[in-house]
């Protein structure tokens, strides 16, 4: 990848023994990026099931007390027919609903989905705050910023699929987590 890196800036392309200094620092600066980048990603994890690949699900912490939790990914359709994520279950809650924005007593909320969530082919659904979410109700304890917690989501297609929720901050957003640049 650096090497690719190094043929289009420039494009005489020297063996690399034979780079400059500075591009040797820029090399090294550059390695030492993708470092940090996928240190901040160590508990990187996405799932593929079929033509789906799940990425990143995670729940924000939530504070001592709370009685629910709310969790997000994105779901990419890499095949040909829509499948629909239509429930999940979790070890930590007593009872999980997929919800969406909808509207409920002339008013939009948060209303649990009735025929699942499509994933049209080729398309990412985002599960984010600003819109459709995995809610668990009754959660066993609190949920812990760094945890990962077993859950399983089923889909109309793919069936059940094991995933693990990896837990951020309170107050975390969505699209920077994800490990593809879906929707951006
Ligand atoms: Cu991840």
């Amino acid at each position: 990848m650096i090497h690719r890196l190094f043929r289009r800036s420039a494009p005489g392309h020297r063996p690399f023994a034979r780079l400059h200094g500075e591009e040797i620092l820029a090399a090294t600066l550059f390695a030492l990026c993708l470092l940090v980048l996928s240190a901040q990603h160590i508990l990187a994890h996405e799932y593929k099931v079929g033509d789906l690949l799940i990425d990143h699900p995670w729940a924000r912490a939530t504070t001592h007390g709370a009685d629910r939790g709310a969790g997000f990914m994105a779901i990419h359709n890499g095949g040909t027919t829509a499948d629909r994520l239509l429930s999940a279950t979790a070890s930590f809650a007593k009872r999980v609903e997929v919800q969406q924005m909808g509207m409920k007593d002339g008013l939009m909320r948060l209303v649990p989905v009735r025929e699942g969530l499509e994933i049209a082919p080729g398309a990412t659904l985002l599960l984010e705050p600003s819109a459709s979410r995995i809610v668990f109700f009754d959660l066993k304890e609190p949920l812990k910023e760094a945890e990962m917690l077993d859950a399983t989501l089923t889909f109309e297609k793919a069936g059940k699929v094991p995933v693990q929720f990896q837990i951020e901050a309170i107050g975390a957003t969505a699209l920077d987590k994800l490990h593809h640049p879906f929707g951006q």
